[in-house]
């Protein structure tokens, strides 16, 4: 590995999912062994989020806050390690709720947390902070807007488009996005404002980091908060972001599905012109070195690019990741 970035006072990461989750793990462990005391901020989707038996679920801000601070389920990537399914099972002989959809008794602990909370009057970057404080958890964890902001798929078909639509967590596990789907819409996104300290994160970040997630429904979803898209734009800091498809093919989960539905190829040099077209951001691109020639291509369209391992297997890796976007980011600097 090469030299190592100088330290910055402030990063900030726009996340979802279990690929956002690990790199900022792998941020964080750089951080850690470069001896930099740098402040992060991670601004998560939370356009997974449902109402279910009563509770609020918030997938990507659980994965988040498992994966940083304790007892992730590292074989999935999200859920708790060790946990049952006590509860789940007699909900099931109720005959409630989505049966293909599993909250174990230890991820029904937050849930319940989180609902008094709300219930309380919380806002939900608020409760995010009080839920993570059990874990002791370094970065600044906020969900992108306070408001209930859902991502609803309108799956390809014919009939009436509210007849074919379904929250994007049913077509993620139960259909598997195995149905294509014509098109994402964010319910309540219209009234949707970025959470507090947002928008402050960005325009005070030294760097800005877009990790492997989900570029549709994660990223994508964050982006369309109104604000944080021009946010972004405006910042001083370069935005770096890290290809979630390595030589043609999705990382993690079906952005395939998703970028099909947006009529996106699925390669790295595609998804970063899409940042570009459709948010006007976007300052740096890491690639897999299997893509090692979409870097010079991109790089010629004004997009610094580079060329390195993206494959996270281990902390290992998504150190070097870290490392290697802080690099490019310093060098976007100069
Ligand atoms: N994913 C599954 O594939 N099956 C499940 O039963 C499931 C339950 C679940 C419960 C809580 C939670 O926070 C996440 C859960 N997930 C499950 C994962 C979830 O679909 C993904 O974490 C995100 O939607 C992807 O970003």
């Amino acid at each position: 590995m090469k030299h190592h970035p100088a330290p910055v006072s402030r990063v900030t990461v726009l996340s979802g999912g279990v690929g956002g989750a690990r790199f900022t793990r792998g941020l964080l462990a750089y951080l850690e062994s470069a001896g930099h005391r740098t402040d992060v901020t991670v601004i998560v989707n939370t356009g997974d989020d449902m109402w279910l038996h009563g509770v609020r679920v918030c997938p990507d801000l659980d994965t988040m806050m498992y994966t940083l601070g304790e007892g992730v389920e590292e074989s999935q990537g999200w859920g708790r390690a060790g946990e049952t399914a006590t509860v789940a099972t007699e909900l099931r002989r109720y005959q409630l709720g989505w049966d293909w959809f599993t909250l174990g008794d230890r991820d029904l602990a937050t849930h319940l947390a989180r609902t008094e909370l709300l219930r309380a009057g919380w806002p939900l970057s608020r409760v995010t902070a009080r839920l993570c404080e059990r874990c002791d958890i370094a970065p600044t964890i906020l969900p992108m807007t306070d408001h209930e902001v859902e991502t609803m798929v309108v799956m390809a078909g014919d009939g009436p488009a509210d007849l074919r639509t379904v929250h994007f967590e049913e077509w993620w596990v139960r259909l598997r996005a195995a149905v294509p789907a014509e098109r994402f819409v964010q319910t309540g996104v219209a009234h949707s404002v970025a959470a507090p300290g947002v928008l402050e994160s960005i325009q005070s970040a030294d760097v800005v980091l877009l990790p492997p997630s989900n570029p549709v429904v994660s990223i994508g979803t964050i982006l369309g908060i109104p604000g944080i898209a021009s946010a972004l734009a405006a910042t001083a800091a370069p935005v770096v972001g890290i290809s979630p498809i390595i030589g043609g093919s999705a990382v993690r989960g079906m952005a395939d599905a998703c970028l099909q539905a947006i009529g996106v190829e699925t390669s790295a040099e595609a998804v970063a012109h899409h940042y570009r077209a459709a948010f006007g951001i976007l300052d740096g691109w890491l690639v897999d070195s299997i893509d090692h020639e979409a870097a010079g291509r991109v790089t010629a369209r004004g997009l610094l690019t580079k060329a390195v391992p993206l494959w996270m297997s281990d902390l290992t890796t998504t150190q070097a990741m870290a490392q290697e976007s802080l690099l490019l980011a310093e060098e976007l600097r100069h």
